[in-house]
């Protein structure tokens, strides 16, 4: 029994099942690699909400800035009537932007999330601050198949994929999803946030924070584990570890063990050497030409970019 766990109630629900099952497979492959989307949980997200406020994680306030100042030529590229799809919804903060820039009844916002909760939350205050707005949420991974509502005749369907959330795609699976958002905007377009290329050590520091908050949501995957499904491996057994990788034009976050240690998931237990690592993000960097070119092999048209003044972080319009 681990001194202070014991009062956690196990909750065996479908997507505990699914962290469970994804860990084991972790910790058997080599190198042990898991899915960032595990980072999520309810402290995750409140520890990536803190992320975005950091003085060195410059991404999110370099998006916002430039949605506040180019929101209305953004939408220009839009058209009168819109079907707004927002891949990967989160909390809705920034599409606000976007739609105090467009007429109310000219869009009809469909935001797609894979958390039905947090989705419907979001939107009900949504629908609080934009009354007359149409919003039909979507649960659904919109990196699989998925079927969008329908496009009334006339209306154009517009993407917005904001946050340089990309990034935590391989290139491969960039384009697959490129794909299939140029299949299913065909006519319309996709509104992208990506974050650029740049000195290494403004990348490094914007990963690994001086008040240690980047660290603690790494580290919070196997606190999770620990909670959630009874993971059991030394409290002192793992540290941060966030590098740029010019290779790969990524970063890289892993969890590294302080020394040889067991971790006992279920019934199995896993060996760490010292020094070995459990693979938890990679933040791709792309150069605005780079993403371009994928962008148009994948079927887009590129059109209109706007960047900050340090050619830090870009949003893409791209025509489909
Ligand atoms: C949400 C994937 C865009 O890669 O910068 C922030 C996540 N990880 N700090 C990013 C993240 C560590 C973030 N994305």
């Amino acid at each position: 029994m681990k001194p202070g766990l014991d009062w956690h109630q196990p909750h065996p629900s479908a997507e505990s099942e699914q962290f469970a099952a994804d860990l084991h497979a972790a910790l058997s492959s080599a190198p042990k690699a898991i899915s960032p989307k595990y980072f999520y949980d309810e402290a995750g997200s409140k520890l990536f909400e803190q992320i975005c406020e950091l003085p060195e994680y410059y991404p999110t306030r370099t998006e916002l800035a430039l949605l506040q100042t180019h929101a209305a030529d953004m939408v220009r590229h839009f058209g009168p009537q819109v079907q707004l799809v927002e891949y990967g919804a989160g909390a809705l903060r920034k599409v606000r932007l976007l739609l105090d820039a467009m007429p109310r009844d000219g869009v009809q916002f469909v935001p797609v999330d894979i958390s039905g909760p947090h989705l419907l939350a979001a939107c009900d205050g949504l629908a609080g601050d934009y009354p007359g707005l149409a919003i039909q949420p979507l649960v659904a991974d919109f990196t699989r198949p998925h079927t969008l509502p329908l496009c009334a005749e006339g209306t154009r369907r517009v993407g917005f994929f904001p946050g340089s959330s990309i990034g935590n795609f391989t290139p491969a699976e960039a384009d697959a999803f490129l794909r299939l958002a140029a299949g299913e905007l065909a006519g319309g377009g996709l509104l992208i946030g990506i974050d650029v290329v740049k000195d290494h050590d403004v990348l490094h520091a914007a990963y690994n924070d001086a008040a240690g908050v980047t660290a603690a949501f790494n580290l919070n995957v196997l606190r999770r584990a620990q909670c959630e499904l009874g993971a059991e491996f030394p409290s002192d057994g793992f540290e941060h570890l966030a590098f740029y990788n010019p290779a790969y034009q990524r970063i890289e976050m892993h969890l590294r063990a302080t020394r040889p240690l067991e971790l006992r998931l279920g019934d199995e237990v896993y060996l760490f050497n010292e020094g070995e690592t459990l693979h938890t993000e990679h933040s791709h960097k792309y150069t605005v030409a780079g993403f371009q070119a994928l962008a148009q092999r994948a079927g887009f048209t590129p059109g209109k970019v706007w960047a900050d003044k340090n050619g830090w972080f870009a949003v893409l319009w791209l025509e489909a």
